[in-house]
């Protein structure tokens, strides 16, 4: 039997990758974790620590980078819609591909579906080559980041930034 339209969607586990290498970073990254924990059927599970990365495939200044855990009933493009308002609303602008942005928001995991559609690829494509992804993710989710992917991104500059401001 189908289920009733007003059955309730389940929430599933989703990793978002949050990025900023432009303007008040750690500011930028605090006001799109509040937009994302304000997303309709959405609740902020744990955030990682926040860390600050060198570029990767990109100049201009150092990143800071950080993954937040969520609970979402958002279908997976609705929740990359979201993402994408949060980004314009943080003054994204998208000059050429890697450049330089005041936030990037990115589904790195959306339970265990695997996507590929034009617009989302998920597991996130890049995700395995890059220390900024993997180490806020091995903290949260230390099952989905695999020991030998660690050590492959080892020589990537990645310090954890100790501050106690981080603390939501
Ligand atoms: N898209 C496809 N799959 C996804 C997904 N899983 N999550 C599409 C989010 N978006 C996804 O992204 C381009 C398109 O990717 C979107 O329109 C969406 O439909 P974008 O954010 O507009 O453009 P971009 O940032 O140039 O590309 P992308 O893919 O976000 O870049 P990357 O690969 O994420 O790299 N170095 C450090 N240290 N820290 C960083 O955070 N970030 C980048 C960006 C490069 N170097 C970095 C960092
Ligand atoms: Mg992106």
């Amino acid at each position: 039997m189908a289920p009733a339209a007003s059955a309730t969607p389940v929430a599933v586990s989703v990793w978002i990758g949050l990025g900023a290498n432009l303007g008040d970073r750690q500011a930028t990254l605090r006001t799109a974790l509040t937009a994302v924990a304000g997303l309709p059927g959405t609740r902020v599970q744990r955030i990682s620590s926040l860390y600050r990365s060198a570029p990767v495939d990109a100049g201009g200044p150092d990143y800071l980078n950080a993954v937040v855990q969520v609970e979402t009933t958002l279908a997976p493009h609705a929740l990359l819609v979201q993402l994408q308002a949060i980004e314009q609303a943080a003054g994204r602008e998208r000059p050429y591909r890697n450049a330089p942005r005041t936030l990037d928001l990115d589904i790195l995991l959306y339970g265990d579906q695997v996507i590929d559609t034009p617009t989302l690829t998920v597991p996130h494509p890049r995700m395995p080559e890059r220390a900024f992804v993997l180490r806020p993710l091995a903290e949260l989710a230390p099952d989905r980041v695999p020991e030998h992917l660690l050590a492959a991104v080892a020589a990537q500059r990645i310090d954890r930034v100790q501050d106690a401001g981080w603390a939501f």
